[in-house]
């Protein structure tokens, strides 16, 4: 999963990028720079399949995370501007928010971004149908003709103001504006990073801005950059006691984690052998032949039956013959679909 960190400037991108990734980049210096990380998603099913597994290592799923700069938040009125290449090939964005200085404005501040958003989707939708329709000109390619009309929905859309993930495109529309990586059609985790002393409100300050929530398309966090990016070099169970101490239930990496997953519909399957016990990203809903695939081509080529247990049986049960004898290992055929936390040995003839 990629996910790219947007949002105006010394809004606490960097120190959300650093506590969300345990990075240790400087913040505050106005460079807007560039960082890269990639992040391990905790998952303690892991750690817990490997106690009765025994694997010669653990590989947990990961995450590219990209912070850099680009806009301006000016809205309409920062026409020139144009984003960071890299970040339109991200999967989703995680738009950071002050709402920590004393002068802050988070609503605009949300409403800006995403009206910038829609405007830059609307000069590079613009700038295609111009494109296209004179190359139909010349052409007379019928097949570009229901490009150009795809197009002029999305161009009415932004228009009006409004992201594209709102228009609810199919599949089969979608798939041709791929290539355009049209940035208010990616799903949006709003970050409020909140102020050290703001940390008592933080479950009444989510509940007022709950309303932005859209499911599928846009989740909400409420995060203390400041505090959990200088926690990030603490060992796991000094960082525990300070969270526990602030009140913070659930550390930034995980809910921005957790969020992300949710966000873009992500669960994940897991597999455990001596070699290696391993957590496999894919999208809910997708089925047993399918999944078998992120692991190999040819796995799902050759795919002949999965052999599942579900996560709660396996460490409860604990070992293959007890999971048998209990008749809580499952046979299952290339339609049915994987859930979240299914341990899953693939049987495959290539
Ligand atoms: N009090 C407080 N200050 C914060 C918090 N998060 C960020 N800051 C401060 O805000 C300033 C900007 O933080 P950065 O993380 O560098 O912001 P940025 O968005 O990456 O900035 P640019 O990359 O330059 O656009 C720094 O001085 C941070 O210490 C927070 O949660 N609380
Ligand atoms: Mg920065």
């Amino acid at each position: 999963m990629k996910l790219g960190i947007i949002g105006k400037p010394q809004s606490g991108k960097t120190t959300i990028f650093n506590a969300a990734g345990a990075q240790h980049q400087a913040v505050g210096d106005f460079s807007q720079a560039v960082h890269r990380a990639i992040i391990k998603v905790p998952d303690a099913r892991l750690e817990a399949l490997a106690e009765l597994v025994h694997p010669k290592k653990i590989t947990y799923a990961e995450i590219e995370l990209l912070d850099a700069p680009g806009l301006s938040g000016k809205g309409k009125e920062a026409a020139g501007l144009e984003i960071n290449q890299e970040l339109r090939q991200m999967e989703a964005f995680i738009m950071v928010v002050d709402a920590f200085s004393p002068d802050a404005k988070p609503d605009a501040d949300i409403h800006n971004v995403i009206d910038e958003l829609v405007f830059l989707d609307q000069v590079l939708v613009e700038s295609n149908i111009e494109k296209r329709e004179r190359k139909t000109k010349l052409t007379g390619d019928k097949h570009e003709q229901h490009e150009i009309e795809l197009l002029r929905r999305c161009l009415k859309f932004v228009e009006e103001g409004k992201p594209l993930i709102e228009l609810n495109l199919t599949e089969d529309e979608l798939r041709p504006l791929k290539g355009y990586m049209l940035l208010s059609l990616k799903p949006l985790l709003i970050v409020l990073n909140i102020a050290e002393d703001q940390l008592p409100e933080a479950a009444s300050i989510e509940q007022k801005y709950r309303h932005l929530v859209q499911a599928g398309r846009r989740e909400l966090a409420v995060v203390c950059g400041k505090i959990e990016m200088e926690l990030v070099s603490l060992g796991a169970d000094e960082r525990g006691a300070f969270l526990t101490d602030l009140g913070i239930a659930t550390p930034a990496m995980d809910v921005v984690v957790q969020r992300s997953y949710s966000l873009l519909g992500l669960i994940s399957f897991l597999t455990a052998g001596e070699p290696e016990v391993r957590a496999w990203t894919i999208r809910k809903g997708t089925n047993a032949q399918k999944s078998a695939g992120v692991i190999h081509s040819d796995i799902e080529r050759g795919f002949i039956r999965a052999e599942v247990t579900a996560y709660n049986d396996y460490v409860t049960l604990k070992t293959p013959a007890a999971i048998k004898a209990a008749g809580k290992q499952r046979l299952e055929g290339k339609e049915y679909v994987i859930e979240d936390g299914d341990v899953i040995l693939f049987r495959f003839n290539v």
